[in-house]
């Protein structure tokens, strides 16, 4: 494919060169068009570059300056910085092979002084973005409304106890969603940074998690009405900027969908980083997620094992998203959702290449991750194990109770009359040993 070369200078278009290769800038595992099972890899997979951490990223830090410079942010007029900053973001998504890209509003253009500079700001690059999709085939997979950086969000969006700042974020997210259908985005993502509180004592919660319902309900019609056919997407997290977030993890999301009549159209975007701040593996937050047919898509990253915040670093450990990719696949897949690469580069990752690298690095991980997981499913000692535990509910009374159709004092009998259990091992270190030798 015919790429720009302005902005990641000397980068080719990565190809797949295989295992043993030692080229840094070539994958040795995902190879886009391998089948796996019956779908490719790409088809599998659903790579996405996230805009803000990827175009947006300057290095900074509470505690120090930008370590980058952004070549593409040096226009004077912002509209020209947002079409700067996207010749940069498709042809670095082209040149890695990537399929989607995903966005916040202020991503793709800096937010104007009135609501009417920033929709009008907005349209522009929109119109842009259109004709940059249509070039390159690159598609949007998802995008999202900022409710979090600006100071009018400082006690929330959709939850803040002023109506006028639920009025300003109504209209953001309106925005947003028409630049969502307008560039075929296949979902639609809330994450809700400010919906939550630093202090319950200032905080009515019933009332606020209402007013987010209503919001929501709101959005929703709104997105259905205006020929959005996608998925809507929640992603949860529980805390940081908010000392305590609505949105804590999948079960608290998904009893928040039920309780409040949103779970036709609403899926979850699980995030790594997230499962773990919540004290949960992303296994764990996909399996629930799955449990409840409602998982819609990932934001691939990892957080680092000795520090608790969002470190949001990019994916390396084959092991642990090998336990990701069975459970995906024993959801049967992504429909609409993708994989995100919402992740940063280090501080002191300062030049272009390192987001090569960084990518280059996510991709190959997830695609060890693939074949390992669909190796295991198709080996098939793994899934005929697990299914051995519990085989006393496939037949006789067991499977009686699992059907309903015993009592407690009928269960009550038979203790008294089997006596007591025999210990049956788990095995985990065998089950440990067993994914070891596919990975
Ligand atoms: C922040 C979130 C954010 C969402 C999109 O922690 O991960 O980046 O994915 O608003
Ligand atoms: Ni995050
Ligand atoms: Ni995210």
């Amino acid at each position: 494919m015919k790429t720009d070369n302005r902005y990641f200078k000397g980068i080719p278009v990565i190809q797949y060169e295989g295992k043993d290769s030692k080229n840094p800038l070539a994958f040795r595992h995902y190879n886009a068009r391998q089948k796996v099972g019956r779908k490719t890899m790409e088809e599998h997979l659903r790579f996405a570059v996230a805009y803000w951490h990827s175009f947006g990223g300057t290095g900074s830090d509470p505690f120090g300056m930008p370590t980058r410079s952004l070549p593409w942010s040096t226009a004077k007029d912002p509209v020209q910085r947002g079409y700067d900053k996207m010749d940069a973001a498709f042809e670095f998504i082209a040149k890695m092979g990537i399929p989607f890209y995903c966005f916040h509003d202020y991503d793709l253009v800096e937010e104007g002084d009135t609501l009417k500079q920033s929709e009008e700001r907005l349209q522009k690059l929109v119109e842009y973005a259109r004709k940059k999709q249509k070039e390159t085939g690159i598609k949007l997979l998802w995008g999202t409304a900022n409710l979090f950086s600006h100071p009018r969000y400082m006690n929330g969006a959709a939850t803040n106890p002023d109506f006028h700042v639920v009025c300003h974020a109504a209209a953001q997210v309106k925005h947003a969603i028409d630049a969502t259908v307008e560039l075929g985005g296949t979902n639609y993502v809330f994450w809700g940074g400010r919906e939550g509180y630093l202090s319950l004592l200032n905080t009515d919660m019933k009332r606020e998690q209402e007013h987010m319902a209503r919001f929501l309900h709101m959005a929703r019609d709104y997105g259905r009405k205006h020929g959005f056919k996608g998925t809507f997407l929640i992603e949860p997290k529980p805390m940081e900027p908010s000392k305590h977030q609505y949105d804590f993890d999948a079960a608290t999301v998904i009893a928040f969908l039920r309780e409040f009549d949103l779970i036709h159209d609403f899926k979850l975007n699980i995030e790594v980083n997230h499962a773990t701040l919540a004290n949960h593996t992303f296994a764990h937050e996909l399996q629930v997620a799955a449990n409840a047919g409602l998982l819609g898509s990932m934001d691939a990253n990892r957080g680092d094992y000795q520090n608790g915040w969002d470190t949001d670093q990019f994916p390396n450990n084959v092991i642990e998203l090998t336990e990701a990719m069975l459970v995906l696949l024993g959801a049967g897949g992504l429909k609409t959702g993708g994989i995100n690469f919402d992740a940063k580069v280090r501080r002191n990752s300062t030049d272009p290449v390192d987001l090569v690298y960084a990518h280059i690095g996510g991709m190959d991980a997830f695609a060890r991750a693939l074949l390992a997981a669909q190796a295991i499913l198709e080996d098939g000692e793994y899934t005929s194990l697990r299914k051995k535990r519990y085989a006393s509910f496939d037949t006789g009374k067991g499977k009686q109770f699992a059907n309903g159709k015993l009592s407690l004092e009928d269960l009550q009998q038979l203790a008294k009359r089997n006596g007591d259990p025999e210990s049956i091992s788990g095995r985990q270190e065998y089950f440990e040993n067993l994914l070891n030798r596919f990975c």
